[in-house]
């Protein structure tokens, strides 16, 4: 795919970016998904590039909301397609959740090419191709399937824009994002925001989803009533404080 060297200082990141560009040629990611990708390479510079503790106890009450569900679903789009198809596969395969492509940008021929990528990395069902429903919003988001998210009680959005994460909130749903932006409308309406990269986020999912799929209604439900989630978010906030401040110390540069 590349001649990034593995030796390279930034070798993750280089090729996370990679992986997007093979997405848009073969015609899964939107050119937009590009300059979402650029930005998330952004907050994930000023978080650290690793999983804050923070984030790790949400991604552990996402779970529980999950694995606590009658029926998950976790939205795909183009740009998470592209990055962790094979992680997709596999937290919907260890938690029982239903895939569905959901695009903002989005087209028939989108929607089935990444069903069929899905599928080529060991998904079984994929809905998203029937949209027959629709949530009260303006634009392509809204085109839903009936089974799928539409009557969905836990929903994971992946890189979301923030109304459908509002309107799906609004519907009464829980609603699991995961966005490196802290400040981002989906991260301030999440019921649980998960503020980490998507690539290590389902990682460290998968992970926790094998370890609790045995633990009793009682233990998930503890998880979650115990979950606070303007911490996280506080958290993270000041996670890039940190890092801001450390950084301009070691340059000798007056913190403010
Ligand atoms: O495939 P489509 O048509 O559904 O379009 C998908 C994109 C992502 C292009 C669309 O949803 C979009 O434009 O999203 P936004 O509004 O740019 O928001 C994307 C958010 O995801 C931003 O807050 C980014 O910081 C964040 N983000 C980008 N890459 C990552 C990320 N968060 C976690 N992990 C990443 N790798």
């Amino acid at each position: 795919m590349t001649g990034i060297p593995r030796d390279h200082p930034r070798y993750e990141s280089l090729i996370t970016r990679e992986k997007i560009v093979e997405g848009v040629h073969m015609g899964i990611t939107s050119h937009q998904g590009l300059g979402a990708q650029g930005r998330g390479e952004a907050f994930d510079y000023l978080i650290g590039e690793r999983t804050t503790g923070s984030a790790a106890v949400a991604e552990r009450a996402a779970v529980a909301w999950i694995l606590r569900a009658s029926n998950p679903v976790i939205s795909v789009n183009g740009n998470t397609a592209a990055l962790v198809p094979e992680s997709l596969v596999a937290l919907a395969d260890v938690t029982g959740a239903t895939l569905e492509v959901n695009l903002f940008h989005r087209s028939d021929a989108r929607v089935h090419r990444i069903i069929e990528h899905l599928r080529a990395h060991g998904a079984g069902k994929v809905l998203g191709s029937r949209g027959d429903r629709r949530l009260d919003l303006s634009h392509d988001r809204g085109i839903v399937d009936e089974e799928g998210i539409f009557s969905a009680d836990v929903v994971l959005v992946p890189l979301e824009d923030g109304d459908r994460c509002q309107k799906l909130v609004e519907m009464g749903k829980t609603v699991i994002s995961i966005d490196l932006n802290p400040l981002s409308r989906t991260s301030l309406s999440s019921t649980v925001s998960v503020i980490d990269n998507v690539t290590r986020a389902l990682q460290n999912m998968i992970q926790f989803a094998k370890d609790m799929k045995s633990d009793s209604q009682e233990n998930l439900q503890g998880i979650i009533d115990s979950y606070d989630n303007r911490k996280v978010i506080n958290d993270a906030l000041y996670a890039i404080h940190e890092r801001l401040k450390l950084q301009s110390d070691e340059m000798g540069i007056q913190w403010i």
